[in-house]
């Protein structure tokens, strides 16, 4: 698939002020900084479709977009970002958690995850919870260029066994940079595998 078309619709603090519609929308999430926005950008071929930053904490509302007047994106903020306030932080856990909650159309949550990094326990638990909650998920690892292959693999599989723990089957798991495009194919693929699922139903 490839999505010949992107608009930016607007950003939301609340769930309830969001466009109601019965497009099917798949949101992005994952700790401050791991590479949401930029994923969003390097999916869709616009660079600054959305706002990215070397700083964590860049995107704070709930930002929408309508890809191929088809279907859309959900930018969610980061979750864990040590230096926010604890007010801000609980501010933007609300913000998630009623969105996972009360979202109608979501089909699909992207759980981004660093692969520069071992299994970090507050992706581990977000991941978790949304089993508990039922919530569909499909995991990418992020940021593939910054290291060697192998260590690439080996984080992977330690996320993987990690998640093994409590998971009898893992959702899928894409590899991905957005620098070097890596990924891109599979993830669009696996998007429209959904949304012609939902087309069948
Ligand atoms: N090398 C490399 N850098 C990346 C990649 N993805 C994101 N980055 C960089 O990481 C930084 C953060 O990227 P964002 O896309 O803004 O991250 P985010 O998850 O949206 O962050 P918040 O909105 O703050 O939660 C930016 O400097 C990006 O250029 C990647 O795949 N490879
Ligand atoms: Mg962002």
């Amino acid at each position: 698939m490839e999505i010949r078309k992107a608009d930016f619709l607007g950003s939301w603090e609340k769930t309830e002020g969001m466009p109601h519609t019965d497009m099917p929308e798949f949101a992005f999430i994952g700790r401050s900084n791991v590479g949401k926005s930029s994923l969003i950008n390097m999916l869709t071929g616009k660079k600054g479709l959305a706002k990215t930053s070397q700083m964590p904490g860049k995107t704070q509302m709930l930002n929408l977009f309508k890809l191929n007047g088809q279907f859309q994106f959900c930018d969610l903020p980061g979750y864990g970002y040590a230096k926010t306030s604890k007010t801000q932080k609980a501010k933007f856990q609300r913000m998630i958690a009623y969105y996972l909650q009360k979202r109608p159309n979501l089909v699909c949550l992207f759980v981004l995850v660093d692969l520069r990094l071992p299994p970090q326990e507050i992706d581990m638990d977000f991941i978790n919870d949304c089993g508990l909650n039922q919530i569909p998920i499909a995991l990418i690892g992020t940021k593939a260029d910054k290291i060697g292959k192998t260590a690439v693999l080996n984080h992977a599989q330690a996320i993987v066994d990690k998640l093994l723990e409590s998971w009898e089957e893992l959702p899928p798991f894409f590899l991905s940079s957005s620098e070097t495009k890596d990924g891109k194919e599979d993830i669009l693929l696996y998007i429209q595998q959904i949304l012609e699922t939902l087309s069948h139903a």
